[in-house]
């Protein structure tokens, strides 16, 4: 038996991953309803090699479904998830919009899919950055509390979603035939050959709306308010894949080769480190995969109890679309569904 799943902003980065994801993951989809703006309504996407039209997003175009995925940015959340849910829905919603909620799950299935039987008819995606980050993070954490967390983001075009991607395209043919280079659009300086340490709006602290979300999700997911996180984010011209330098200080020692055992039979978890042989991961070996990377293992002697590490992960992949799947796969397994 399959469910009736709609996938909101079908016709956007992390909309065409989860369509992409549900068919490579033969998820059990009776029928699927794909929707998007205004502006998308009536062209065809294809899944299982069927050509589906898109639908306008409406709230009459929610009915029927059992399991909606959202990824159509944060306003289109707020207006028509609760609109699924009154039609019977649960709602898998990628934004920001509701992550923070009391009443809303933040899961990430390979940390607390535990968290999914408690929803309300939301379950809440968290950020790409987030899940890649926790998801090498926890086997870490269940050896020793994690005290304090130091990262550093390497942050694909693709995150702010299909047009940032088309502006890195522009920007770098451009550079590259010595036009005049489109201004800057979904990202906020020009990203071709260069780096920019701003992503989404700054908040009065000086830190990005970006680098919150990192401090406030990683608390709830880990179910640890105490654990300390400082977060710089930086978008880089990569299309797919975020990078992110992490420094740990943990309560007890953990050894580099502790970590790296208990990383290598960690789920979601594939570690990429041999320095002596210069291997390591980079975006290009993880675009595409589903599990997140992890290298440079190595310790911090400036501190007690310090490890630092690089993680890589595919930020439509994992950080998005796949989490997305797994949500629901985890609520078709424990029968919540
Ligand atoms: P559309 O392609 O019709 O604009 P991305 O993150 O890659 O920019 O994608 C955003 C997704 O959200 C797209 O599928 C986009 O559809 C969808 N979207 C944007 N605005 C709306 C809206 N007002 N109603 C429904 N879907 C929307
Ligand atoms: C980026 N992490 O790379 C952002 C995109 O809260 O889901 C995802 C924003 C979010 O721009």
């Amino acid at each position: 038996m399959g469910y009736s799943v709609a996938v909101v902003g079908a016709t956007g980065a992390v909309g065409k991953e989860m369509i992409k994801v549900l068919e490579q993951r033969n998820f059990p989809v009776d029928k699927i309803k794909l929707l998007a703006s205004e502006r998308s309504a009536g062209t065809k996407l294809k899944f299982r090699g069927e050509e589906i039209t898109v639908e306008k997003l409406t709230p009459e175009s929610l009915e029927g479904v059992e399991i909606a995925l959202f990824s159509a940015g944060g306003d289109r959340s707020k207006q028509f998830a609760p609109e699924a849910v009154k039609r019977g829905a649960i709602v898998i919603d990628n934004s920001s919009a509701f992550r923070m909620d009391d009443d809303v799950p933040l899961v990430v299935p390979e940390v607390n899919p535990e968290d999914v039987k408690w929803h309300k008819g939301i379950i809440a995606n968290p950020n790409c950055s987030t899940i890649q980050m926790v998801v090498a993070l926890k086997p870490l954490y269940d050896l020793s509390r994690i005290k304090r967390i130091v990262v550093a983001t390497y942050q694909a075009v693709s995150g702010a979603g299909a047009a940032a991607i088309e502006e890195l395209k522009a920007q770098s043919e451009a550079v590259l035939k010595r036009e005049n280079v489109p201004p800057p659009n979904k990202i906020p300086k020009q990203i071709a050959f260069n780096c920019v340490p701003q992503i989404d709006v700054f908040f009065d602290d000086g830190y990005t709306k970006e680098e919150h979300k990192m401090v406030n999700e990683t608390k709830k997911i880990m179910h640890d308010p105490e654990i300390k996180v400082s977060a710089t984010c930086v978008r880089v011209p990569v299309f797919i894949g975020h990078s992110e330098v992490v420094n740990l200080e943990f309560e007890n020692p953990v050894s580099v080769e502790d970590a790296v055992k208990v990383l290598r039979t960690a789920p979601g978890v594939t570690v990429m480190d041999d320095f002596k042989n210069g291997i390591y991961p980079t975006p290009i070996d993880v675009a595409g995969k589903d599990d997140v990377l992890v290298g440079r293992i190595r310790k911090d002697d400036t501190i007690k109890n310090g490890l630092n590490l690089w993680i890589v992960g595919d930020n439509l992949r994992k950080g998005a679309a796949l989490n997305a799947v797994q949500i629901a796969e985890v609520l078709i397994k424990e029968n919540l569904i």
